[in-house]
């Protein structure tokens, strides 16, 4: 660590400067942003849950978007980078009982100690904005959502096969069913599967348009798009109708048509209106829909039960007899199937075991894997796509051909189904919202009236099962409908439905007559850059979308009917090898990482370390050395403003500085643009280090020095906004860096090419000191090429083929003569042609450069125009690549 050695004497003090700094953001009010601010740049991070313990990991996630909403902020734009609390939740009832504690003062608690952690680490957020979802402020609106919903027919009441722990008669989570056996995560009893009555919102109505709009969404990772194209399961097939003896005609639903001459069965879901018609009369009938629906252990995916009934198949005019089926799903397609053995897996096992014939009428193409004579339908089905056989007429079509033209011949329609299912909201627990609607025993199920919303939450009481449902006197109460004696619903809401639109809260956090100010959420809508993990891909990033189209439908909001325009899922902070995780104690914690390095130490590691797509291993040696990156720049900048720095009258290589200035700033800025922040740090490194160099090598110019560390102080502010505060202040700087303008300059003209150019000089010159074994190089001549070999280059480029002839025909270069044709037979057969600087360019880009050149060699540098070179040496220059004669 040499270069913090030289730096020891000026250091900064993280300590008093963080709080200094985050204390005058909070004065000038940085961070807050105005209701009128006209269509806001809106950065968002998911909102975490206050689970009170908070490492690295979770840090990583708002530094990234505080990084972004301060480029943003400093770019000009109004932006809006809120914060709040996913506050409803299991954990807490956990901790509660755990801990003797309710669950409300456990979670404030942990709100406090967050949001305590969060400001140290100087993350930028609007605190006026601040929206914590247990509040009733908050919940009221799920609630009156709810109400909204029930109105329009999206929220209903279904039954749902659920995890229900016996001993504390609740029903649980998936996630909290522990182990092969599926235990009760919490007293260790086995689970049972239970049919039970749910509230749902209709997710299902909007498969369709949720499926299809992932195509659009081009500001989303393609990974997660088709995380959510598989949850949502798009099946492209046809619906065609069978007659049965009992009078009715059944739809099915296929996505293999193409197999219906091999139909050997029809199969109804339990729920199927036609299986209860049937079991009206028929008890065996009557008696497996019972056992579908309330037995408490899962049916074999074999199970059923014949009929009596048969359904005419209308391809071969056969009857085949139907059943009813626990696999065949009620909320599938249209909940009846025909059943082809030969051709699916789970027709074929239930074959097997009911003794159903099996009849192939599909066989392998000739260009497929298995030898059609390898097929054998009885013990295996045979589901991939081939030619059609015992088919009638269709002997010999494709599959795909066969479910073209199938629709059509047995009076089909092409149907689209979706595997999504409707979204059970309804959670047997106390720490959420109240469902608000009463049981009345005459009236059924009664909404609370507006009125009376919010339907607030009771003590805790601790207690197996749901809380709510202990809690006696909060229960009773009266029905809205006929007034007569009535419980409340004592199911609360699954929390997703608290983090489907807090994105909107944050608009309006306020407002007290409705959930959000519908004008101002169209206009600061869609959320332009949302940053989260993984792990959200596909409930939560489905639930909000579902919402946004629901309250786009109901009117509410008046726009995209998308909400996050942009995504960015964050990679995970690693220590040793592992994931960082709370309940492994393998974290990085920022309080105490705060006291011995400093936030914008923590803050620029995490950045730099990779792209934030990417995983990261935390290290020791990682953080000190951002560390000492951020004390080297503040030595460097505080030396300049103590004018320790001599100066003087610069020269050549200020223009280079200049050029180098301006394309950092270039750089940093489509870096930053991209989320790139570790190859825009890699530029400002460079730049420093570049400015050290020209303090140590030449005279600087002190506005070259003053230009180069704003820029700087101002491209280091988004990630190491404390030491940047420090720095603009060492600098002279108008108020805040936070609030100062972002360098947005383009880069130099031909600045890429001239980089080239003298990048590939130094390479070569290393080279010929490293062949000829030059052990002390004294003087180094560089001759660019002449003008007329430019001319040959820009002929051979243009001319198609014959390069010899057009350069001989060039009247310029016919002084050149034989010289020109030689020099043009190089080209011949070359495709690509780099980009060049003009001739006279090339020089004068040299030159600029001439001072790195003497650095690196400690020789004397020339640079020669090929007008005053030596014949010899500019012969062997061409454009792009000067000719080098170095003198030991
Ligand atoms: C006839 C057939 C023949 C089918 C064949 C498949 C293979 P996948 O396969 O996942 O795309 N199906 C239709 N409705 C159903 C329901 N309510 N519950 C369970 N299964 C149902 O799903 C589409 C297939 O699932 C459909 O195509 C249908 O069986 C079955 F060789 O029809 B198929
Ligand atoms: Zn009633």
């Amino acid at each position: 660590m040499s270069e913090a050695d030289e730096t020891d004497d000026r250091r900064f003090d993280h300590t008093a400067i963080e709080s200094k700094w985050q204390q005058a953001w909070d004065d000038q009010e940085v961070f807050r942003i105005e209701d009128d601010a006209d269509d806001p740049e809106y950065v968002l991070a998911m909102f975490p849950y206050p689970s009170g313990e908070m490492h690295m990991g979770h840090v990583r996630n708002y530094a990234i978007t505080d990084a972004f909403a301060r480029f943003k902020r400093m770019q000009g734009e109004s932006v809006l980078h809120p914060m709040g609390w996913d506050s409803f939740g299991l954990p807490a009832e956990n901790a509660a009982n755990e801990r003797d504690v309710d669950p409300r003062g456990w979670t404030m608690d942990c709100i406090a100690n967050m949001k305590d952690q969060m400001e140290l680490m100087g993350l930028g957020f609007d605190w006026d904005r601040e929206v914590t979802t247990c509040e009733p402020e908050y919940f009221q609106w799920n609630q009156w959502f709810f109400q909204q919903f029930y109105d329009e027919g999206i929220v209903e009441r279904q039954t749902a096969e659920l995890n229900w722990c016996p001993d504390c008669e609740t029903v649980l989570a998936d996630e909290n069913v522990k182990g092969d056996n599926e235990e009760c995560w919490r007293c260790d009893t086995p689970i049972e599967r239970r049919d039970m009555d749910q509230w749902f919102f209709t997710t299902t109505d909007y498969a369709e348009e949720l499926y299809d709009s992932l195509d659009e969404m081009d500001g989303w990772p393609e990974n997660v798009r088709e995380m959510q194209r598989n949850w949502i399961g798009k099946q492209e097939g046809a619906s065609v109708s069978f007659d049965l003896t009992t009078g009715d005609s059944v739809d099915i639903f296929t996505t293999r048509l193409d197999t219906i001459y091999g139909a050997t069965f029809f199969a109804l879901s339990p729920g199927h209106e036609v299986a209860e018609q049937i079991a009206e009369d028929n008890d065996d009938v009557a008696d497996y829909i019972h056992r579908a629906e309330h037995e408490d252990d899962e049916l074999a995916q074999t199970s059923g039960v014949f009929t009596g009934e048969y359904a005419t198949n209308p391809a071969t005019g056969e009857e085949i007899p139907v059943y009813v089926a626990d696999y065949v799903l009620e909320d599938i397609g249209t909940g009846a199937l025909y059943a082809v053995p030969a051709h699916d897996d789970r027709d074929h096992a239930f074959a097997r075991e009911h003794d159903i014939p099996i009849e192939q009428v599909v066989e392998p193409t000739d260009d497929a894997e298995i030898d059609p004579a390898d097929v054998a339908v009885e013990e295996q089905a045979y589901t991939e796509d081939g030619l059609l056989v015992n088919s009638g007429e269709f002997d010999g079509l494709t599959s795909e051909e066969a479910r073209e033209r199938f629709v059509e011949r047995f009076d089909g329609e092409f149907r689209t189904a979706h595997s999504l299912r409707d979204w059970c909201i309804s959670r047997q627990r106390y720490w959420g919202t109240p469902i608000p609607f009463v049981e009345c025993p005459d009236c059924g199920y009664v909404p609370v009236p507006e009125e009376d919303l919010p339907v607030e939450l009771p003590e805790f009481v601790q207690t197996t099962g749901n809380p709510l449902d202990a809690a006696q006197e909060w229960k009773e109460t009266t029905c809205p409908d006929c007034g007569g004696p009535a419980e409340r619903e004592t199911d609360t809401m699954d929390t997703f439905v608290d983090s489907s639109w807090y994105f909107l809260r944050y608009i309006s956090p306020d407002m007290e007559e409705t959930p959000f100010d519908s004008e101002q959420a169209s206009d600061w809508m869609p959320v332009d850059q949302y940053v989260g993990g993984i792990e959200h891909a596909t409930m939560h990033l489905i639930y909000s979308r579902f919402f946004t189209k629901v309250l786009d439908d109901l009117e509410m909001l008046d726009g995209p009917r998308e909400p996050f325009e942009n995504l960015l899922t964050q990679g995970m902070v690693r220590k040793e090898g592992a994931a960082m995780s709370s309940s492994t104690g393998n974290v990085v914690s920022p309080r105490p990482f705060v006291e011995q390095y400093g936030a914008d130490t923590g803050r620029l590691f995490m950045l730099d370390a990779a792209q934030p797509e990417k995983d990261f291993d935390w290290t020791a040696e990682g953080a000190q050395s951002s560390h000492d990156f951020l004390q080297n720049v503040y030595s460097l900048t505080a030396d300049f403003a103590a004018g320790e720095v001599e100066t003087g009258a610069g020269g050549n290589v200020d223009d280079y500085l200049g050029r180098e200035i301006r394309a950092t700033a270039a750089t940093a800025t489509e870096e930053f643009e991209q989320f790139r922040f570790n190859h825009a740090l890699q530029a400002v490194r460079d730049l420093v280090s570049l400015l050290r160099r020209y303090i140590e090598a030449t005279e600087p110019s002190e506005a070259i020095l003053e230009n180069g560390l704003s820029t700087v102080t101002r491209l280091l502010a988004p990630v190491a906004p404390h030491v940047a505060e420090e720095l603009w202040e060492l600098l002279d700087g108008d108020g805040l860096v936070a609030e100062a303008d972002w360098p947005n300059i383009d880069k130099p003209e031909g600045y890429a090419v001239e980089r080239r150019l003298i990048e590939n000089t130094r390479e070569d010159i290393r080279d010929i000191i490293d062949v000829a074994d030059i052990e002390d190089p004294t003087h180094i001549e560089i001759a660019v090429a002449p003008a007329w070999k430019h001319r040959v280059r820009e002929l051979a480029e243009e001319a198609d083929g014959d390069v010899v002839g057009a350069v001989m025909s060039d009247g310029e270069l016919r002084e050149h003569g034989e010289a020109a044709a030689d020099f043009a037979k190089e080209f011949i057969g070359q495709e690509h042609f780099d980009d060049q600087l003009p001739p006279a360019e090339e020089a004068a880009a040299l030159d600029r450069a001439t001072w790195l050149v003497e650095r690196e060699f400690d020789a004397e540098v020339d640079i020669h125009d090929a007008e005053d070179a030596p014949d010899d040496l500019v012969a062997k220059a061409t454009p792009g690549r000067p000719a080098i004669n170095i003198e030991e």
